[in-house]
């Protein structure tokens, strides 16, 4: 298809409650929506960065300005499909949120004019995905305790705990305490420590969880691999695995048994699945990240998570874990699993006064 125009619509979302995790605390977020505007048809992109660069090195001012100089451009230039878009950019390096952002907005708008789901072009085969929470670092253990009674109440089937050094034995070793063995359990330190901590992070290995979500930092694929030899507790990669590549270097060198898959952090839903079919092959499991998204962004999670080898609850939460008010009609949690959108697309629009209410800025790029 041809695309006409790019509208990078910047909206800021309050939420709930500030989430914080060892990279920073979030209250709001600024997001961009990208609309993909063509001859057939509109579609939407939700771009996954946040403020500051503390998670991964892009944040949204950046991906505004790298999409209006060197993403938009080529691919304004002459008609492209969705499953082009990674090889028409491939000159641009890194950047892959942004690159996500617009692909994610081509896809739904190519879908949506063949009438085919986010789930069905991406290979999904179960129609309602198991959902898990992921709980930010509190004050003390006792709030801690009720947070997690609260999403345990809520039907949550897996209740992920942000760990820090200084946060991480004692609040695992709590929840384990309160709410007992069955309870599927595990911890993302956001690579907040070093293989110094080894021995300290073996501490973990009494409390059964289902994994440790990236320990070191992005960069450390070695120091991975070191630690999976000392921890028993599984070693699952997040901010590490930016491509299909790297995630076949990763489980080559057993830096990680179980990868988490977030469309984002690779360049797009197209990678995603690249990853998601690696992993298959060799055994590896695989749940759907997050990254505090909408409706928008949640959508697609949850057609991605409804793929085969997506065998682990993922952070696919309910609007209302993050958002009064969602941009889209809120995904309600029912008994503990989120239903695939099955309609054209991503299955699911931005409501018009909500869109409204929230954007800050519109930039419109054209040919
Ligand atoms: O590391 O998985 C992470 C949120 C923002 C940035 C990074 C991460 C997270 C989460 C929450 O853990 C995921 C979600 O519920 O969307
Ligand atoms: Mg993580």
């Amino acid at each position: 298809m041809q695309l006409e125009a790019l509208e990078l619509r910047r909206v800021a979302l309050p939420m709930v409650t500030p989430f914080r995790t060892s990279f920073g605390v979030e209250q709001e977020r600024d997001v961009l929506f990208v609309r993909a505007i063509t001859a057939d048809g509109e579609g939407w992109g939700e771009c996954v960065t946040s403020k500051s660069p503390s998670y991964s090195s892009e944040y949204t001012d950046a991906a505004l300005l790298t999409i209006r100089r060197f993403i938009a451009p080529p691919l304004l230039a002459a008609p492209i499909t969705a499953i082009e878009v990674g090889e028409r950019l491939s000159s641009i390096r890194g950047h892959r949120m942004s690159k996500a952002a617009v692909e994610m907005a081509i896809l739904d708008a190519e879908l949506r004019s063949t009438g085919q789901s986010f789930a069905r072009f991406l290979g999904g085969v179960r129609d309602s995905v198991d959902c898990g929470v992921s709980v930010g670092i509190e004050d003390d253990i006792g709030r801690l305790i009720d947070v997690v009674d609260r999403f345990i109440g809520e039907g949550y089937k897996r209740i992920k705990l942000k760990i820090e050094p200084g946060w991480d034995i004692e609040p695992v070793r709590a929840v384990r305490d309160k709410f007992g063995h069955d309870l599927l359990l595990q911890v993302d330190a956001n690579a907040a420590y070093t293989l110094a901590d080894a021995r300290h992070l073996s501490g973990l290995d009494e409390f059964g969880l289902l994994l440790i979500e990236q320990p070191l930092p992005e960069e450390d694929i070695a120091g991975h691999v070191e630690l999976a030899r000392t921890v028993k507790t599984p070693i699952c990669l997040d901010e590490s695995i930016t491509s299909a590549g790297i995630a076949a270097d990763a489980i080559a060198r057993r830096a990680c048994s179980i990868i988490n898959i977030k469309a984002g952090r690779v360049g797009g839903y197209i990678e995603a699945r690249r990853i998601h079919d690696l992993c298959k092959a060799h055994g590896v499991p695989v749940w759907c990240g997050g990254m505090l998204e909408s409706g928008l962004g949640r959508a697609a999670n949850v057609a991605l998570a409804s793929l085969p080898n997506f065998t682990l609850p993922g952070d696919t939460s309910a609007s209302d874990r993050y958002y009064a008010k969602d941009v889209t009609e809120p995904f309600v949690l029912e008994d503990g699993q989120l239903k695939v959108p099955t309609g054209p697309g991503l299955g699911v629009e931005p409501l018009p006064e909500v869109l409204e209410e929230i954007t800050r800025d519109v930039v419109t790029i054209r040919l």
